[in-house]
């Protein structure tokens, strides 16, 4: 079967015939939809293994929450969170990505066998974040992001939501290009739920073909996020928990697969690992 959609590549990473699928492990206490689980290193690492077992592609390492409201953790403890856990997933030939704003974080990261840098903050955090993964020379994705946390909510204002992160993301693209890193290294996200409310994630998976022209793969993260609860929602109901968020997720999977996307990051693997193969099944029966 030939690929009917072409999704990009990044240099330096294995490729796919279809889009990737990045399962998600947070090592921390109280990360927006699965903090807590896999706070110790020896459970973080089972679970990364799992994760593959059932279907990931690679997995992304995190040591800092970035739930809305979420305050920052301590670069020592985030390093003591993160490197033991990509060292035993990397070690276990996982292919494994660093998610950290913090340029030390990913550097140590990718000593202990980390292939790319997933940075929220699109190198914004941390002036450092762009030499760094410049010298390291990995692939490196750079999210749409307006600013910390504490901040997001505030920060959610548009008059075109698909224009300006588009915009906003281009110009990221400039700047990480003109401080080094190699554009055939840089995927592209659009952040979803980062500044961003219900009606501005569901407008940017609406027009993720609009996205892949900035010419770069692009990784959507969908798993679980607020808007899912927003689109499930019973009238006059609160939104389900993030755990009951997984099948929505999976559809938003497909639908992003078949929009060509590069790679969908997420908790729960086994039902997305599926929609991106029924997308790949489809595409090659287009
Ligand atoms: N979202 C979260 C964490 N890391 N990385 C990328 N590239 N894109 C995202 O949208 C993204 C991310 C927050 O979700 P979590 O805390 O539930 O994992």
């Amino acid at each position: 079967m030939s690929t009917t959609i072409d999704r990009g590549t990044a240099r330096g990473l294995p490729e796919w015939d279809r889009c990737a699928v990045m399962g998600v492990v947070n090592v921390t206490p109280d990360s927006f939809s699965d903090g807590g689980r896999w706070f110790d290193t020896t459970a973080a690492v089972k679970h990364g293994l799992d994760l593959v077992a059932e279907g990931a592609d690679l997995v992304d390492v995190g040591g800092e929450s970035t739930r809305p409201g979420a305050t920052r953790v301590d670069e020592e403890e985030e390093l003591r969170r993160v490197v033991p856990v990509v060292r035993g997933l990397a070690a276990e030939g996982v292919t494994v990505s660093v998610d950290t704003m913090r340029a030390r974080v990913a550097a140590r990261a990718v000593e202990a066998g980390a292939v790319l840098v997933n940075d929220v903050s699109g190198g914004l955090a941390d002036p450092a974040m762009v030499p760094a993964v410049a010298a390291a020379e990995v692939p490196f994705v750079v999210m749409h992001w307006r600013g910390f946390s504490q901040d997001m909510n505030s920060l959610a204002v548009y008059d075109d939501v698909v224009t300006e992160v588009l915009a906003e993301l281009r110009t990221r693209l400039d700047a990480v290009v003109a401080g080094g890193i190699d554009p055939e290294r840089i995927v592209v996200d659009p952040g979803l739920g980062f500044a961003k409310l219900a009606p501005h994630d569901l407008a940017l998976v609406a027009h993720l073909p609009e996205l892949r022209a900035l010419g770069r793969p692009l990784l959507v993260a969908a798993s679980r996020k607020r808007f899912l609860g927003h689109v499930l929602a019973r009238e006059g109901a609160s939104p389900p928990p993030a755990r009951e968020r997984d099948a929505a997720t999976a559809a938003v999977s497909a639908l992003a697969a078949h929009a060509g996307a590069w790679a969908v990051r997420v908790h729960e693997v086994r039902a997305t690992a599926d929609a991106v193969r029924v997308a790949r099944a489809v595409e090659g029966a287009a």
